[in-house]
């Protein structure tokens, strides 16, 4: 799916700002009907949950709703108008007045519906915007709800992180003609010092297609015609980690001889490959340095917001790392965009977090269940996944710095089952890019000899937490465990590992002159420990600490005030563990 972008041919008008809010309980069975009545609004972008100063709000399981009205710009008469959300965390129904224009389902991915019927150029219209935050057995990532004794209904689900909701990023109105370009497909390859760019256009009705590609000093390079074809760069610069060289693919849509829609894509030309044990951007061999991250921060949740997306990425090249995990969802499409233009590396990861059981202390029904079961993760779940899947790579397709897939994070690869489900899930990922290596991230005590479906991937994610979860405060014990498991994963499987996440919860300014877990010297001694095991196993092709900074959690027991695994505090200041990572990932990106 096209991001919408300005052209020659197109206007965008961002619909962020404030809004009018309500909890479903609050207004009317049809809040689409007529003006919301509320007096709370709420900020877009942003996770609504935190807003507030009211628990009946952030803690709601169901339907909110938004509302604004809109004015279409007097000059689209003749344009096609649509509606752009890039996300509703996590199902979405849009009504222009009281017409209801398009619903989706799927937290992180973007939506959009052509209102052009719907709505009169230089006229106003009410937008109402309805967002779920309900995860089940059935969706990406599941959960469950459950009835409290009085009747309330409870959202629990089998994964950390809060879970956040609303409208998290930008909303959009823009044009495009009727006859326009509606999917660009850009792939790269390498022929010695020839850059070769591969694209495949698709338009709603064009009689024929041009392309060319322009330098970054826009001096256009190599054009074409045709729906598809090979553009040939010569002396091509190539996208490389950490010095981003970027083209522009325009593409225009023609009728008759008439341009009737122009649209330009950013293209970086590098290579991927696997091979062996080693992973190969631009056929040199690739360390990962970074972290698993998450979309938050205080206040916004999971709220988009352009001064962290700066920060953070500043705080990333300060530190030396090259690379970061959308963990456990698609990152907003500023945030891949921004990778792209600064050379930094992504993993990029569909929202299949807690397809685990086990691991969620068996919150369906308080019962130990199979994780694969009719009753549990089943057909439809695996449905929605799929899904996720399509519309994931629908939209990161053409960002070089995406370099994997990870097709879900920690799941029951050693149960009953796992392999039914993933093995369809694997095979649909690699028709829709054959382009990009595929992979899953492994949970613990799924190790080399119980794991089901580590030999379907091109690379193997790990996450391990010897010497948190097991052995905690023993780092001794822990590295003796830590590499001899990795040996196994080596010896066994004979592809490249990803060391995904490592991490230990830390409080900044807790100190001891011992191994006491949460102190900011443990941090620094456990991952000096995981570093000096990474540095025996070959097969280790990276490290990406769990976690960039400390995030919000569900409530319960087992966390005080959030998830305080990060480097950096939830306010993005260093503990003592981000100085030691910054000597240990500069060091290595200077031999580079
Ligand atoms: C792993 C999960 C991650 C958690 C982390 C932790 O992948 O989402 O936040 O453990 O417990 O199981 O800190």
């Amino acid at each position: 799916m096209l991001k919408p972008r300005t052209s020659p041919t197109r206007e965008l008008v961002s619909l962020d700002g404030l809004w009018k809010f309500a909890i479903d309980t609050a207004v009317s069975d049809s809040p689409w009907s007529g003006p919301l009545s509320t007096s709370l609004e709420a900020a877009v972008p942003a996770s609504y949950n935190d807003l507030f100063a009211d628990a009946a709000i952030r803690d709601h399981v169901g339907w909110v709703w938004y509302q604004r009205t809109v004015r279409v710009p007097r000059g689209w008469a003749s344009e096609r108008v649509f509606i752009r959300l890039d996300a509703a965390t996590h199902e979405g129904v849009v009504y222009v007045d009281g017409t209801k224009v398009v619903e989706h389902v799927g937290g992180y991915t973007p939506f959009e519906a052509d209102i052009t019927d719907a709505v009169t150029a230089g006229g106003e219209f009410r937008l109402t915007v309805g967002v779920n935050n309900e995860l089940t057995n059935v969706t990406i990532p599941p959960g469950q709800i459950t009835v409290t004794d009085d009747g309330g209904r409870k959202q629990d689900y089998l994964h950390d992180f809060f879970n956040y909701a609303g409208l998290a990023r930008s909303v959009w109105l823009y044009s495009a003609p009727a006859v326009r370009v509606s999917d660009v497909t850009v792939t790269t390859d390498l022929d010695g010092s020839t850059g070769l760019v591969g694209y495949d256009v698709e338009t709603t009705g064009a009689d024929s297609v041009r392309v060319s590609l322009q330098d970054a000093d826009g001096e256009i390079v190599a054009t074409s015609t045709g729906v598809a074809g090979v553009l040939r760069v010569d002396d091509v610069r190539l996208w490389q980690p950490g010095a981003a060289y970027l083209y522009s693919l325009t593409v225009q849509a023609l009728t008759g001889d008439e341009i009737v829609d122009e649209y330009s894509i950013p293209v970086g030309v590098r290579t991927i490959e696997v091979r062996g044990t080693e992973f190969l951007i631009n056929g040199a061999p690739f360390y990962f340095t970074g972290f698993g991250r998450h979309e938050d921060s205080a206040i916004r949740g999971k709220g988009h917001d352009n001064a962290y997306l700066v920060h953070d990425f500043q705080l990333m090249d300060w530190i030396g790392a090259n690379s970061f995990r959308t963990s456990h969802y698609p990152y907003a499409e500023e945030v891949m965009e921004f990778a792209d233009r600064h050379g930094i590396v992504v993993i990029d990861e569909v929202g299949a977090v807690g397809l685990n059981l086990a691991m969620g202390g068996g919150i369906f029904g308080g019962q130990a269940l199979p994780t694969f079961s009719p009753e549990t993760i089943n057909d439809r779940t695996r449905e929605t996944h799929a899904q996720a899947i399509r519309e994931l790579v629908a939209r990161d397709k053409n960002h070089p710095s995406v370099v994997l897939w990870s097709i879900t994070n920690e799941p029951a690869s050693n149960e009953e089952g796992a392999r039914e489900y993933f093995e369809p899930l694997v095979n649909l990922t690699r028709e829709l890019d054959p382009t990009r290596p595929v992979t899953f991230v492994n949970v613990m005590f799924s190790n080399h000899e119980h794991d089901r479906i580590a030999d379907l991937f091109d690379v193997i994610c790990l996450n391990r937490y010897y010497g948190w979860y097991v052995d905690s405060g023993d780092l001794k014990s822990a590295e003796r465990k830590l590499e001899a498991e990795l040996l196994g994963w080596q010896e066994k499987f004979a592809r490249p590992l990803i060391m995904t996440e490592y991490g230990a919860d830390t409080v900044a300014g807790y100190h001891s002159i011992y191994d006491v877990p949460f102190t900011e010297e443990y941090q620094t001694s456990f991952l000096d420990m995981y570093h000096r095991v990474h540095d025996r196993i070959p097969a280790i092709v990276g490290e990406q600490v769990w976690n960039f900074a400390d995030f919000q959690t569900k409530n319960g027991f087992a966390r005080v005030d959030g998830n305080k695994k990060g480097v950096f505090t939830r306010d993005r200041k260093p503990k003592a563990a981000a100085h030691a990572l910054r000597t240990r990932w500069t060091t290595l990106r200077d031999a580079d």
